[in-house]
């Protein structure tokens, strides 16, 4: 199939998150990221870049994606037809780094691929399931009060698994608070890379807790210090933020830096990269989840169709809508069903509906780019 790209729009959005996100890098009170509207001969697929308004998870930003996509990605797509979404990896070229841009455009081919073969996404990868088990993130929270009122209204709701983000000073304490009020709550906790080797004391001391698994404790670049940490643990370590590609994941593996890797499409540079590292992880009987960037319900769609690939063994950050945002700009909303699960979405390409009014609404800054 070949896609000749007439246009793309760029929508700067900033959507208010329904509560204050803190991590240990900050806190996000609204979530800005750019959807892309992509023109093929008649259709329209969508897209999400989640790169946010500063420099805390990833170096990307929205602006310097927008530029990247405007300056650089946009104009590479207009060059000739493209024959699928895995051709942008030779179309980018010499092109460094920016994941998160090419993420965003690649996750729109994929949607146009999609409409033009009347399939979903996830038929289009070989997922076999409907459904797929999902958890809930939880911000550090302003006291411990309110971190168990807050545990306790999405153990109300029906999440199963809960990860708990942490920083120096605020770990130990609130983990051992929240597992003493919820003792059956598969627990996980997310430093952000908040920490460096000498505080591996505060892992070892967290080991005994018998959480899930702790993501990303050390820096993104400490690939060598958190297999030094993995070695003094049980408990597995899982990677997000180290891992970019391929190869990250395989050196990895390879040198026991971590034992689960959380797959974020978007932080590999997009769905194709993503299926990659899931399949290497499936072959080496490695765990993988889907991670979350406090998507719209463009990114969510595309971030359950992934997750249902048969390596996703444990639940995802993948949450329902009304977890992130009053108003989404995409109909269906994703539901939190009784069993823990949210249904993946089967119309052809994500599945989804943007809502042109509510995009509008939150839409900071626009721009039309053609061919
Ligand atoms: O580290 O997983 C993370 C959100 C923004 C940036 C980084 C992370 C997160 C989350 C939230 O943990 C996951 C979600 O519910 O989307
Ligand atoms: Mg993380």
């Amino acid at each position: 199939m070949n896609f000749r790209i007439d246009s793309v729009v760029l929508h700067h959005v900033r959507m208010r998150l329904k509560a204050p996100f803190e991590t240990s890098f900050g806190v996000e009170l609204d979530r800005d990221c750019v959807i892309l509207e992509v023109r093929s001969e008649g259709l329209t697929g969508w897209g999400e870049c989640v790169a946010g308004s500063f420099p805390g998870y990833s170096y990307e930003t929205t602006d310097t994606a927008w530029h990247i996509l405007k300056d650089f990605l946009i104009p590479a797509v207009f060059e000739a037809p493209l024959a699928s979404p895995a051709d942008l990896t030779t179309r980018y070229g010499a092109y460094k780094g920016h994941p998160l841009a090419r993420a965003g455009l690649e996750l729109a081919l994929w949607d146009l691929q999609g409409l033009a073969s009347r399939r979903s996404l996830a038929d289009i990868l070989g997922v076999d399931r409907q459904s797929v088990p999902v958890g809930v993130s939880v911000g550090i929270q302003p006291t411990a009060a309110v971190l168990l009122d807050t545990v306790q209204a999405y153990v109300d709701q029906g999440y199963p698994r809960v990860k708990l983000k942490i920083k120096p000073g605020r770990d130990i304490e609130e983990v051992t608070l929240v597992q003493g009020a919820f003792p059956w709550l598969p627990l996980q906790v997310d430093a952000n890379s908040a920490y460096s080797l000498d505080q591996a004391p505060v892992f070892e001391e967290m080991d005994e807790l018998g959480l899930l698994l702790i993501e990303q404790p050390l820096g993104e670049d400490d690939l060598l210090d958190h297999s030094l940490l993995q070695a003094r643990l049980r408990t597995p370590l899982c990677l997000d933020e180290s891992i970019q590609s391929l190869r990250h994941a395989r050196q990895a593996l390879e040198i026991d830096a971590c034992r689960v890797i959380n797959i974020k499409q978007a932080r590999v540079g997009g769905l194709t990269e993503a299926i990659a590292v899931h399949d290497l992880c499936l072959a080496h009987g490695v765990p993988v989840w889907c991670g979350g960037m406090l998507e719209t319900g463009v990114g969510r769609a595309a971030n359950l169709a992934l997750a249902g690939l048969p390596g996703f063994q444990l639940p995802g950050d993948v949450s329902a809508s009304d977890r992130y945002y009053a108003q989404d700009i995409a109909e269906p909303a994703f539901h939190l069903a009784q069993d823990g699960t949210i249904e993946i979405p089967t119309g052809p390409g994500l599945g989804i509906n943007v809502l042109k009014d509510e995009l509008a609404a939150v839409t900071l800054r626009k721009e039309v780019l053609r061919m």
